[in-house]
């Protein structure tokens, strides 16, 4: 039986903003709390998918059956009422989340969650990682959530707090051979979420990690493809026998939004992982 919707557009509004938000991650956090009557920012990299415009289409239809079906009184009954507000930008610039947070204000009236997602991983020799792709793994998912992140406490700082949370992974505490680029943004991520969680609890701001495992999102569509070695192997090393979907990482981020759920968690690290971590014999 599904449960029944957290936020209420009249009783208990909530408003979440979500970095990378058209696809993998990202998405399904922001479809899971549409369901849940809350209304969701996005952020996205213009031109870094085939189609935004079809994704975001396909977004706002996903996101009145996700209402329809949790909550069958719902007052949204088309496309176009879906509180959902796309806005394109570079996070590696930090003018584009001061903007992403003033636009997700002007809207919907405040901002409760704000998920910091955005992230990129190209699967590369360590002897061969250019210095433009280094500092693009930096600039984006390290430099790009250190923005994010500020503007969105600058926000909430002083309008009551709030809920910030940092796609961050189980890279951060464990090495792969071509990620020598990416791992070290994953470790700075929750590094900075752990001194945020400490910089910010004044203001009733709870900060914490999220650390997915080995999500199939378009980050990994090459290295784990259907029938791979790879895939096989990863499988393999999972106790739980699959690879985790976007949607396994939807749960925890609403959990971490909720303060009946979640009031006293801050500066955690919490692993969705299917256990692969922890499985080393
Ligand atoms: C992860 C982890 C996964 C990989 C993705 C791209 O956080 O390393 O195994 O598939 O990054």
């Amino acid at each position: 039986m599904s449960l029944p919707p957290f936020f209420s557009q009249s009783t208990n509004p909530h408003v979440l903003c979500v970095t990378g938000g058209l696809t993998g991650i990202g998405r399904a956090i922001s479809l899971l709390f549409l369901s849940h009557g809350a209304s969701v920012t996005i952020n996205y990299f213009p031109g870094h998918n085939v189609n935004d415009e079809k994704l975001m289409s396909s977004m706002r239809s996903e996101g009145l059956q996700a209402i329809k079906s949790r909550n069958a009184n719902s007052t949204i009954t088309n496309d176009s009422e879906v509180p959902l507000l796309c806005i394109p930008g570079d996070i590696s610039q930090q003018e584009t989340s001061t903007s992403l947070v003033s636009q997700c204000v002007e809207k919907f009236g405040r901002l409760d969650t704000f998920v910091s997602n955005a992230g990129i991983c190209k699967f590369e020799e360590f002897l061969e990682i250019s210095p433009e792709s280094w500092s693009r793994h930096r600039d984006t998912n390290l430099s790009g959530a250190f923005y994010a992140v500020q503007a969105a406490a600058r926000y909430m700082s002083s309008h009551g707090g709030g809920s910030i949370i940092g796609i961050s992974s189980i890279s951060a505490l464990v090495g792969g051979a071509q990620q020598c680029h990416y791992t070290p943004t994953k470790a700075g991520v929750l590094s900075l979420m752990q001194s945020c969680a400490t910089a910010l609890g004044q203001y009733g701001i709870r900060c914490n990690a999220l650390l997915p495992g080995t999500i199939r999102t378009q980050l990994n569509e090459d290295d784990l493809k259907d029938g791979s070695e790879k895939k096989t192997y990863m499988e393999g090393r999972i106790p739980l026998r699959r690879l985790g979907e976007p949607d396994d990482m939807a749960g925890p981020a609403l959990w971490l939004a909720v303060p009946e759920l979640s009031g006293y968690v801050s500066g955690s690290t919490i692993l969705v992982d299917g256990g692969a971590f922890v499985n080393f014999q």
